[in-house]
């Protein structure tokens, strides 16, 4: 996993909600301030919260303080909101206010055997993040048994996932990441959020994945 960027979801032995690493306008107009804001600091801090209420009630069923029955509709607890905290924590970063091109060196060359091309990741990605039902996620990451880089899409934020899958970009198609600019437009939200890929941090990831 991609330890460096997701370290800082973490402190003192809660998860605990990043910063932005830009500020509330820079991503202006592929999402609003108000949207940016509402995102981070209600959406991902809920789920930072749901993420440690579960884990602390896992840490008390182990103990006996909380009986066992809870055990099953714990970890669904803790798989939708730790999942939700992990992939807000990767959006955040999948994006750049100052975009710095297509992917060069080795990510560069795996999306070009992965998938052909650049240009042919780009419409795979865009299209299977539109195609994603109700709300959930479009994944770039790295498929541990080939190693090689495929495209698929999460449902909600646990739902649909590929075990062992390394996710180094990804694009939240939840309506409240986009709704208030957009509207029904997602297609158009992606268009632009494609435009504002952060891909020299997305291939700090990609090496991270690789030597793991
Ligand atoms: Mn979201």
């Amino acid at each position: 996993m991609n330890t460096i960027c997701l370290s800082h979801g973490y402190a003192d032995g809660h998860y605990v909600l990043p910063p932005l690493p830009y500020d509330e306008s820079e991503l202006e107009p592929l999402v609003s301030a108000e949207t940016l804001l509402l995102h981070h600091d209600k959406h991902h801090a809920a789920y930072v919260a749901g993420a440690n209420a579960a884990a602390d009630a896992l840490r008390r069923i182990n103990n006996g303080s909380l009986g066992a029955e809870y055990a099953s509709a714990t970890v669904q607890q803790l798989m939708f909101h730790l999942g939700g905290h992990i992939l807000h924590t990767l959006y955040w970063r999948s994006m750049s206010p100052h975009p710095s091109g297509p992917p060069q060196g080795t990510l560069a060359t795996a999306i070009e055997t992965s998938f052909g091309s650049f240009d042919a990741f780009c419409r795979l990605f865009s299209r299977v993040a539109e195609g994603v039902q109700g709300s959930g996620w479009g994944v770039l990451g790295l498929e541990p048994v080939s190693k090689r880089l495929i495209v698929t899409g999460i449902c909600k934020h646990q739902d649909v996932m590929i075990p062992g899958l390394c996710p180094i970009l990804v694009c939240d198609v939840w309506e409240h990441a986009y709704y208030l600019t957009w509207q029904n437009n997602r297609k158009g939200y992606i268009e632009k959020f494609m435009q504002h890929i952060n891909w020299s941090g997305v291939a700090e990831l990609f090496e991270q994945s690789v030597v793991l």
